[in-house]
């Protein structure tokens, strides 16, 4: 994947609260253009994957439980420095520290259950896209 792609998630939660819409909505007014997209859920092995530098953390299993409990929709998102400008975006993991603007302080409830996920380097946001959409599917 280009170096002005990254890729995102919107998690369980937000899905279960009919956010889909309003994230989707503040990620094109924010200057992404989507690339790929689907409705898809994560099985255990999947989150473990995702999320394996911390396995070694408390809040594994929580977050492992979590991810999968439901549907999420997976996406890759264009833009001139797509990694950094998504992450400022989305806002701080912590929904209370969160700044004014970013979907974190609208849809995000607590640390663990913060309504979606962003990549964090360019080399993450290649792995993350295509492990789930082939290159047929990247527009
Ligand atoms: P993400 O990877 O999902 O985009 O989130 P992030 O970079 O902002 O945060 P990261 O440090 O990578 O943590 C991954 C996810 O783990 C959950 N978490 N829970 N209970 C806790 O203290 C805690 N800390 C992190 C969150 O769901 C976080 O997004
Ligand atoms: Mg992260």
């Amino acid at each position: 994947m280009a170096n002005n792609r990254t890729f995102t998630m919107i998690k369980p939660d937000a899905v279960e609260k009919g956010h889909i819409g309003g994230i989707l909505n503040m990620i094109t007014e924010g200057g992404f253009r989507i690339v790929a997209m689907k409705l898809t859920q994560l099985t255990v092995a999947d989150a473990q994957k995702f999320y394996a530098v911390h396995s070694e953390r408390p809040f594994f299993g929580e977050l492992v439980e979590f991810m999968t409990r439901g549907p999420i929709v997976a996406a890759i998102l264009e833009k001139d420095n797509a990694v950094e400008d998504f992450r400022a975006l989305i806002g701080a993991t912590n929904p209370a520290e969160a700044a004014e603007g970013t979907i974190r302080k609208k849809y995000a409830t607590s640390i663990g259950e913060n309504a979606v996920h962003g990549s964090d380097s360019d080399e993450n946001a290649a792995i993350e896209g295509a492990f789930h959409f082939a290159g047929r599917e990247q527009f």
